[in-house]
């Protein structure tokens, strides 16, 4: 049984396509003022209040009522117990994605180094771990124990000192699969607080919740909101936008296959973006036929349906070369190269969140369990950011020490340069440093 979907095909060679592609990319997150006005509410209210606060808030959106805010926290034995109890083949697979995360993530930490001028003149740059990082996992449906993996195991591997984890538990329902992540990723704390309030109480400190220096993690727009404001307090990562997969293909790929790895980013959003890009029109047609005789079977049809209808395009190219052009241009969080050599595309590939190669790479092997991270800019971003890593979580300071040569010499340049900027104390520091005698 195959039902009609009315997805957008385009012809890059069409006059109308570079219109009909950008509109396709719009994508603007709506900001609301009304989310605006309650988030600045609450951040003030638990920035004054603390425990109290964050207390009353989670009885008020939550349903879940303590008299001590110690009691929003979980003890590790919990952490554990979650862990213990999931289905062998659960617990298995979560092990075997945390060590294949944590062996990717360690060939990115970055080392200190230092070297010396030609004036004795010691220079370098220290590479240290943040103190202390706050995760934000949303609760719920969209609780996802692989996005806890993908945002602690890079803070610990970093080298953070103390992980803290915040998750609300709506009506009190706690996900153990989630605990179970947290406790693999080597999480330090978790409290059972979600929302702005719990960004609040990391970003704040309360005599609870400890103030961290960065805050991760995807949520809703309150969440999201709320740590575009907090920034500055401490650090955010970037505002993810919807998911997003384009899929570059020759034609040679089982049309089923593409369909799939097309719904399975559409299934997490109706405002999910699928693109397929391809020269070859009668496997454009094939997929068509795929995705209307497997929508239909899928749990999630209706978000798929939408987003595939909604966002979603299968784009005809006149050879892979202005394929590839078209995916730069779109700069996509997943680009799957499903093809039979992808190395030789590879060097033309300018901007993407991760790239998948070949054939046999489904997008949602990287979502779980192939070792890189899933946390990738969205919206276009991939231009200028990169995939959540290790040196999200460390800092470098610029390491300067200076021969009494290097001093006298770099004194007269710094000199002249203050004098230059009128700052005659500037001048007068480096001058003291000044051999008189050379
Ligand atoms: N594809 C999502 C991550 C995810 N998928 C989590 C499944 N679970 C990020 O773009
Ligand atoms: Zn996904």
């Amino acid at each position: 049984m195959s039902e009609k979907v009315d997805i957008t095909i385009l012809d890059s060679t069409e006059e109308s396509f570079d219109e009909r592609l950008s509109e396709l990319l719009a994508w603007d997150e709506v900001s609301d003022k009304s989310v605006q006005e309650t988030v600045t509410g609450i951040l003030a209210d638990v920035k004054s209040r603390g425990d109290d606060a964050v207390m009353a808030y989670t009885e008020k959106f939550d349903r879940v009522s303590v008299t001590s805010a110690s009691q929003l926290e979980l003890d590790r034995d919990s952490l554990q117990g979650a862990l213990e109890s999931l289905e062998q083949s659960v617990k298995e697979a979560l092990i075997i994605a945390a060590d294949r995360i944590r062996s990717y993530h360690e060939k990115q930490v970055q080392e200190s180094w230092q070297y010396k001028d030609d004036q004795g003149t010691v220079l370098g740059q220290k590479v240290t771990p943040m103190d202390r990082v706050g995760i934000y996992v949303p609760g719920g449906k969209a609780a996802y124990p692989s996005s806890v993996l993908m945002n602690a195991i890079p803070a610990k591997v970093a080298g953070v000192a103390e992980v803290i984890m915040v998750v609300p538990t709506p009506g009190g329902q706690v996900n153990q699969m989630v605990l179970a992540a947290a406790a693999l990723s080597g999480v330090d704390r978790v409290f059972t607080i979600g929302g702005a309030q719990a960004v609040a109480a990391l970003a704040y400190g309360t005599d609870t919740v400890p103030a961290v220096d960065k805050i991760v993690g995807p949520g809703n727009i309150y969440v999201a909101t709320a740590k575009r404001e907090v920034f500055g307090t401490v650090g955010i990562d970037m505002i993810a936008g919807p998911s997003e997969i384009l899929v570059l293909c020759d034609g040679k790929t089982n049309p089923d296959w593409i369909a799939m790895d097309l719904f399975s980013q559409a299934e997490h959003d109706e405002d999910a973006q699928s693109i397929l890009v391809s020269p070859d029109e009668q496997f454009i047609e094939a997929v068509k036929e795929s995705i209307e005789r497997l929508l239909p079977t899928m749990e999630r049809a209706e978000i798929i349906r939408k987003s595939i209808v909604n966002r979603a395009a299968l784009i005809k190219t006149p050879d892979m070369k202005s394929a590839v052009a078209i995916s730069n241009r779109i700069a996509p969080e997943h680009l799957e190269l499903s093809v039979d050599e992808p190395e030789k595309l590879l060097p033309e590939i300018r901007h993407a969140g991760a790239i998948f190669m070949g054939r046999y790479t489904a997008e949602a092997l990287g979502d779980y369990c192939a070792g890189p991270n899933h946390v990738l800019p969205t919206s276009g971003t991939a231009r200028f950011s990169s995939p959540l890593g290790v040196y999200d979580f460390q800092k470098r300071s610029s390491i300067i020490n200076f021969s009494d040569v290097g001093a006298s010499e770099m004194g007269k340049i710094a000199s002249i340069l203050a004098r230059g900027e009128g700052l005659t104390a500037h001048a007068l520091s480096a001058e003291y440093r000044v051999k008189q005698d050379g």
